[in-house]
């Protein structure tokens, strides 16, 4: 964002409303290597598009151990994470920065439950997957930790503010001024 040192603070919104801007979130997806190998970017990002939401930021990049150790810390002591590691690093994964209004709450809904298999339908691992690790896509899980993870993978000038044609029909004037 222009000004800022992170990207943070970014709410990819014109309006000159600091207290409203508040509510509009950005969040970090990273479309697996199950997808790719599956061909199913295009449906994937097409999923987070179709609700109303924005991208803001993405890019094609080789994921390594280090990088997964910080981004996984709550499961390097699982028994499955090597598998894991093996899995997110096959083939280069698709990051991206989707923002809206309570958007970290809302991609997580749209992405669905951990295992593929208990995934509701109508969600993106409901529908394209069968696998609890080969889940198709992460979604980062609390406001502030999409904060982290934006900033773990994306540098400020790789996160683009502008404003969608479309946002007043996306939303209310309420929801937005
Ligand atoms: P999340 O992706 O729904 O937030 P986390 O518990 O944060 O779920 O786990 C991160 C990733 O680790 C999952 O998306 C999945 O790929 C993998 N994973 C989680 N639990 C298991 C498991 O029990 N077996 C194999 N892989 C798992
Ligand atoms: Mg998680």
């Amino acid at each position: 964002m222009v000004g800022s040192p992170k990207c943070c603070n970014f709410v990819g919104w014109t309006t000159n409303s600091q207290k409203n801007r508040k509510s509009m979130e950005l969040t970090l997806i990273i479309l697996k290597p199950s997808s790719l190998q599956r061909a199913l970017v295009g449906r994937v990002l097409n999923r987070f598009e179709q609700k109303g939401l924005f991208i803001y930021g993405l890019k094609m990049m080789q994921l390594d151990e280090t990088i997964l150790r910080e981004h996984y810390a709550h499961l390097v002591d699982k028994p499955f994470f090597p598998s894991l590691v093996k899995s997110m690093t096959s083939t280069p994964v698709i990051v991206g920065a989707i923002g809206g209004k309570d958007a970290v709450a809302c991609v997580r809904s749209i992405v669905g439950a951990t295992n593929c298999r208990n995934a509701a339908p109508g969600t993106i691992r409901g529908d394209f997957g069968m696998s609890g690790q080969e889940n198709i896509i992460h979604a980062s899980d609390s406001v502030e930790n999409a904060r982290i993870e934006i900033n773990r993978f994306f540098k400020p000038d790789e996160i683009f503010d502008y404003t969608p044609a479309i946002i007043h029909s996306v939303y209310s004037p309420d929801e937005i001024s």
